[in-house]
Parts: C-alpha cells; structure tokens; sequence
C-alpha cells in the first residue's frame, strides 16, 4: 500500500479529505506536544475554522521527546487521518492542518525562528502535567535536571518553558510583535500556571534584558487559560490498519477520537488568531467554572476509575463503567466532587453525558493510560474539592477512598509516574501504615500527611478496598 501524502489527496475515497487545502497554509501557528490530542482536537477546530474562513493558519508542529510521531508524519506530509468512534461506527478522514512536522531540539533553530516571527500570532501546547516542570508550590521546579540543563543556557531547551522563554525573547529582542500562548493541558487556571513558569525562568535566566523582556512579556504576551477535551485513547496497530483500510493508502500518523469535543478559552488574545469559536470553540471571560467541572467531574472519574478498574482485572474505561460497581461509583464520586462546585452549573446532565462518554465501547480507551502519571492528575482532579469540602466541614467518602485508591495503585508493578522510585522506596522502607503519609507528603500535601484522622481513614479504605474490592467505596 502507498503512503498518505500530499500526492495521494486526489485518490482519496469521497468525503475522505481534508476540510482545506493543505497547499493553502502559511505556518502562524506553533504547537509545542505533537501527540494524538492536539491532532484530534486544536487541529481539527483550526482546520474548521481555515475552512469557513480562510487564512493560510497551518500549525508548525513540534515534538518535544519521542521521534515516533515524526517519523510518522513527516513523510506523508504532515497529513493523518481521525478516526470519529461512535458506537453506531467509524468515521475516517484526512486532517491536513500541520504545516511543518519537527522536533524540538533537533530543530531547536527553527524553533527559535518561528517563536519570534511576527507571521506566528499564536502558540498552543500539549505536553501533559510532567512536562511543565513545576515544583509542588505551582512555580517552576529550578532543581529539575531537564530545567537547570537549559537554563544552563543549551541553544537547544529541551522544556517548553525554556523554549517559550528563549524564543519570547528573541522575539523581544526583533519584531515585538504580541503573541499569545494557549496552554491545553488539564491543569486548572493553566494559561496562569504557564505565564508564572515563563516568569519564573527569565527570573532564573541571569540574562542582563531579563527586566525588559519580563516587562514586555507582561504587556504584549496573553496568556488565556482553557479547558480542552475530546477523549483520546493512544492510537493502536488495529487503529492504523483500520484507517488505512478505509483510505486505500497507508496511515502511519493515525489517531482515534469521540465524536464529543469542547474548547473553551479565556477571551484574552493578544493578536490575531483562527475564529475557532465558528467551530464550537467557546470565548468566555473566565473559564474557572468550565475547568472546575471537567477536571473534577472527567478527570477526576477517570483517575478514580482508572485506579479501582485496573485493581479489579479491569482493561478499558468501558469495561470499568460497565463492571456492577463502576456508574454507582462514578455517580456517588460526581454526587461529593458536585459539593464542590459552581452552584449554577447543570451537574446532573454533565454526569449523564460522562456515563454515554465512558460506556462507549469503540473507543477502547485503555485505563492503563488513564493512570500514567497519576501523582500529578491526582493533585490536580481531586485535592482541590477535597480541600474545599473539608475546610466547608463537609464530608469527602469518595474522595478520601479515591486517594485509598490511588495509594493502592502506587504499588502497582507496571506503575508509570515520575514519582515512581520515590513511591517504590516508600513500600520498601514503610510497612503499610507508614506508606499513606509518606505518599501524602510526595504529593505536596504535608498538612494532610500530618493529620492523623485523615491518614487513619485513608488506611482504612485502603484496607477495605482489599478486602471487598470497589465496591467497599459504596458502603
Ligand atoms: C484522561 C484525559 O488520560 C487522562 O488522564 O483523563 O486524557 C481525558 O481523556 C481528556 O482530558 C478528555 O478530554
């Protein structure tokens, strides 16, 4: 079978191809986190919006570690097809967005070049938690190997926020054109984590303009916070074959997605941009109430299920919110979390639409990526409400079985998180009731792992979740 490409764009099955044509594109965008989300979600509304409207916005994708995604993508011209999973069947076509496919530190220089062109107006990023380096006060963690290495000054900054920095610069030091940083990952208030990350780095940079340029950052560089989501799972050798089938030509770069989307942005843009609010995209002055809800309500019933699904021999968010205990628990867990949140916002009907999301069974979204990571979702999705309900003097069952949950998992031998050796240096050297404070401190919670009626029923759940299994979260 041939590869994808630009070539093969008129071979294409009918209502296969991209919404624009890709020849149009000039690059004013760059993204920084060329995984499958961002190819499934900013991507796709960029291209809705070049459709309806126009303007050459083609996306100078960069990844920031792997090589796979070039390697895949590079040669069929940036192109890659998204496959729509509803229950009812696929549908496949071609998105043709990305205008350049690179790397970030092999094509640090081009980087550099496009951060500070003043053809660029807007940066969007998707690198998950891990890859922001912030320490557990929210700022950035200067005692971070990949952070010290580029504020080392490396002409090649392996973290975003060093790559933002630098190029912020360059772009001060030449056209001073604005910009405007969109960050996309499932952090609360993200647009201000970003811009106190960036802040922090000039401030650590020792360079002799750093005032200037943190004076001009604050004047012509926004910051939006949003809240993103379309669920994801990895892509698999099924999901290519399967795209590649429908296309008649081979996919390599493919990725998978549920029909839902949502894009909600903070309407604080510092220069042009693609009206994606003609794609659904919604500007709203503060998105505080959005963000809350998604990450508490999905992302928070994600990690949850995650964590009790993949305990009881469980593979898939489907297989999870299906088994006898899973929507119980989704909904008591929504109940609690609901406790915490905006009083105007229509909970229930969130709640319905995540028990349709999660039980559709053609996504196969594996809950063992759900759980990657968990130390840094876990502080983002439910310490906060927890937080909240226990200073109100509410209860919190859910939540404090949640983190037994969590805890539990921590054991777990293919444990994938940046914290797993300190976790695994925890077991080994604590026997299991001195485990739960020494993972509360690791989570940045020190008033938590000092509160020993906290950390009692927290040993509790975790010993009645071995015991009758999730549905001990229920009793
Ligand atoms: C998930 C998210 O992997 C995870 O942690 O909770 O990727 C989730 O699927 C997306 O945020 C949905 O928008």
């Amino acid at each position: 079978m041939t590869r994808l490409d630009r070539t093969a764009l008129g071979s294409l099955p009918a209502g296969t191809g991209p919404l624009a044509d890709p020849r149009a594109l000039r690059t004013r965008i760059v993204h920084l986190g060329l995984g499958a989300f961002h190819r499934a979600h900013q991507a796709v509304h960029t291209e809705q919006a070049e459709a309806l409207h126009g303007g050459g916005w083609g996306i100078a994708g960069f990844s920031q570690r792997s090589r796979s995604v070039m390697e895949a993508l590079a040669p069929q011209d940036g192109l890659y097809s998204l496959t729509l999973r509803t229950p009812e069947g696929p549908h496949t076509r071609v998105v043709g967005q990305l205008s350049e496919v690179r790397h970030a530190t092999d094509d640090a220089a081009r980087l550099r070049e496009l951060l500070a062109s003043p053809e660029v107006s807007v940066v969007t990023s998707t690198v998950t938690e891990k890859g922001y380096w912030r320490a557990t006060d929210g700022g950035l963690d200067l005692t971070a190997a990949p952070v010290t290495a580029d504020l080392a000054g490396t002409p090649e900054p392996a973290t975003v926020v060093g790559q933002l920095a630098n190029g912020l610069r360059v772009r001060q030091a030449t056209s001073k054109a604005p910009l405007t940083v969109v960050c996309c990952d499932n952090m609360a208030d993200n647009g201000h984590v970003v811009a106190r990350l960036v802040r922090d780095y000039v401030q650590a940079s020792g360079w002799p303009d750093a005032d200037v340029l943190l004076e001009w950052i604050a004047a012509q560089v926004a910051f939006p916070s949003t809240v993103v989501d379309r669920i994801v799972p990895a892509a698999t050798d099924a999901d290519r074959e399967a795209a590649s089938t429908v296309l008649g030509v081979r996919d390599e770069g493919a990725v998978v997605g549920e029909p839902f989307t949502q894009w909600v942005l903070q309407d604080t843009f510092a220069a042009e941009r693609p009206r994606w609010e003609d794609t659904g995209a919604l500007f709203v002055p503060d998105v505080a109430p959005y963000q809350v809800m998604k990450l508490r309500l999905l992302n928070g019933s994600h990690t949850l299920l995650s964590c009790l699904g993949l305990a009881d021999g469980r593979e898939t968010v489907a297989d999870a919110i299906t088994a006898p205990w899973g929507e119980p628990v989704l909904r008591a867990y929504a109940a609690e979390v609901a406790r915490s949140l905006p009083e105007d916002l229509d909970v229930e009907a969130y709640v319905d639409g995540l028990v349709a999301r999660f039980t559709n069974s053609a996504m196969r979204h594996r809950l063992r990526q759900i759980a990657t990571d968990g130390s840094l979702k876990v502080t983002e999705r439910w310490l906060p409400p927890l937080r909240e309900l226990r200073s109100a003097g509410l209860p919190a069952p859910m939540l404090t079985g949640a983190l037994a949950a969590w805890v539990r998992h921590t054991r777990d031998q293919q444990l994938d998180d940046p914290a797993a050796d300190r976790m695994h240096t925890v077991w080994h050297a604590t026997q299991r009731r001195g485990a739960v404070p020494e993972l509360l401190t690791l989570l940045g919670t020190p008033d938590l792992a000092e509160d020993t009626g906290f950390v009692n029923t927290v040993e509790e759940r975790v010993a009645a979740l071995d015991t009758s299994g999730p549905t001990a979260l229920l009793g």
